[in-house]
């Protein structure tokens, strides 16, 4: 197919930044860090904890330049991108140390410049600048619709949305929808109901008890200055998907309304964010989809599926053939894993393998390198063995926030309990194929499998001057991962 005369002006844009970036990379060593996840996955603790570590002298064993003391410093410096929020670190790092707790939700993009002071392995005094770039993972499994026509979309849309658990949470919508006519004349108000319908969908499937991933389009449960806009007010239609929208119709506007959405929302995160990153994590709350049970875990594999899609995506069909998105390692990581014995961190290492397992070999093929790891960023949890009858079951301890409830106990913010979370299989496929697993979308809260609680940010001692280090989990094997081969 011919390129549009959009797609073209698109390459020339995405040409002029790439080679603008290379300049400036050229004299100044630079890796671009795209920290990703969908929301409440982890990002901004992750990041938080990142910096604060690589400043205020974390305890990072497995990170090479780091443990062998070839890092010499690392500080924040102004970021380059004048036009993007810069990650309010400090504020986010108060909330976690003094007042212990979790810094709250952010929904836009934002980004921090991190300048390393380092010594080559031959000895040479080298700078590395990493600017980390934390973006919603909503925003990335938009990029699959570039390639998709707004008939395409509507179809597998109404598909997803008539699978068993999101058909019951769709039936308004889908109530709507049927006494609609999509060749009828255009309707405004139309449009604004079936979109508002079409919204309350996804959101329900977000609700903690049905934790679905795949919910694109992303700005219609994160409009930020885009709310009420056409590009956001438009919905799937029941239209053929070979078919043409007659002019003046319901349809047309729906389908102009859609690539609205492409050319205002996904072009510009494209060119000025996706395109430029070279390395990326996804972090990724599979314990999230263990609380709400196999049907939440199947669509999060499928979200992943779609994520590492669009890194294919991204490197061989999408406009540009000279410039290709430069991703060459991308991380997924479980995040939250301190919610879990040490002895069950390996088996979620397992699960997110095997969720990833299909379609990694399918990104594998474009060159970019990818791993799996489990790990907290802040681990607010400390083990114990704690006696149970005749047994000791391997539990966690942790002071659980504020309005938390376990066996009919609600605690207070204060107290310190011992819980046992419940084992992850040996063998990940059980948890896959459901069998006998019950989380909160077909059962109460007190007989599903697994039940994590909400833990408070852990409880530092101040020993010596400047603030003490964050404990964490194998957040040292994730930086060794993602810059430890930039630090040679
Ligand atoms: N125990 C524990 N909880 C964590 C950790 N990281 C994140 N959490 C929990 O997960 C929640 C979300 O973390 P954030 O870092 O804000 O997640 P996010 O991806 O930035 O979320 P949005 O900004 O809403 O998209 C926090 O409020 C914590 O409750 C961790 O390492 N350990
Ligand atoms: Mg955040």
């Amino acid at each position: 197919m011919a390129p549009s005369f959009s797609e073209i002006v698109e390459e020339a844009r995405l040409s002029a930044r790439a080679l603008w970036d290379y300049g400036d990379s050229f004299f100044n060593p630079t890796v671009r860090l795209g920290v990703t996840g969908l929301s409440r996955a982890g990002k901004t603790v992750f990041i938080s904890a990142l910096i604060h570590g690589l400043t205020r002298g974390g305890r990072f064993p497995v990170f090479e330049p780091y443990a062998t003391g070839r890092i010499a410093r690392a500080r924040l410096e102004p970021q380059p991108d004048d036009a993007v929020p810069r990650f309010a670190y400090e504020s986010h790092v108060h909330t976690l140390i003094a007042e212990r707790l979790w810094p709250s939700s952010t929904t836009d993009i934002s980004e921090l410049r991190l300048v390393i002071d380092y010594q080559r392995q031959n000895g040479a005094d080298r700078t590395l600048t990493l600017d980390i770039v934390d973006y919603p993972g909503e925003w990335l499994l938009d990029l699959p619709l570039l390639n998709k026509s707004f008939e395409q979309w509507s179809a597998e849309s109404l598909a997803l949305s008539r699978e068993p658990l999101r058909a019951e949470l769709a039936t308004r919508w889908h109530r709507y929808l049927s006494a609609l006519t999509a060749e009828g004349r255009e309707d405004e108000q139309a449009a604004l109901a079936s979109a508002r319908l079409f919204t309350d969908y996804l959101r329900a499937c977000r609700d903690e008890r049905f934790a679905m991933s795949l919910l694109p389009p992303g700005r219609f449960l994160m409009p930020g200055n885009l709310a009420n806009s056409p590009a956001l007010t438009f919905a799937p239609l029941d239209v053929p998907i070979g078919g043409s929208a007659p002019e003046g119709s319901l349809w047309a506007m729906m389908a102009r309304r859609y690539e609205a959405y492409k050319d205002v929302v996904i072009r510009p995160f494209f060119r000025d964010h996706f395109a430029r990153l070279d390395r990326q994590i996804v972090l990724v709350d599979a314990l999230a989809a263990f609380n709400a049970g196999p049907e939440a875990l199947r669509d999060l594999e499928a979200a992943l599926a779609g994520i590492l899609d669009c890194f294919r995506i991204g490197r061989s069909t999408i406009l540009s053939t000279l410039f290709r998105p430069r991703i060459d390692r991308i991380l997924f990581a479980a995040t939250k894993a301190d919610h879990l014995h040490h002895l069950s961190h390996d088996r979620l290492e397992a699960v997110l393998r095997r969720a990833v397992s299909g379609a990694a070999a399918r990104a594998e093929q474009t060159g970019a390198e990818i791993d799996v790891v489990a790990l907290a960023a802040v681990r607010a949890t400390r083990e114990a063995l704690v006696a149970h009858g005749r047994d000791k079951l391997p539990s966690i301890l942790g002071t659980p926030a504020p309005g938390e409830a376990a066996n009919g106990e609600t605690f207070d913010g204060n107290t310190e309990v011992a819980t046992f979370p419940g084992d992850l299989p040996a063998d990940p496929e059980e948890l896959f194929n459901g069998e006998g697993f019950r989380g909160l979308s077909s059962t109460a809260a007190d007989s599903s499998d697994f039940r994590f609680l909400r833990f408070r940010p852990p409880l530092l001692e101040q020993n010596g001057e400047g603030e003490p280090a964050l404990p964490h989990i194998r957040l040292d094997r994730a930086l060794q991962f993602l810059m430890g081969d930039r630090l040679q």
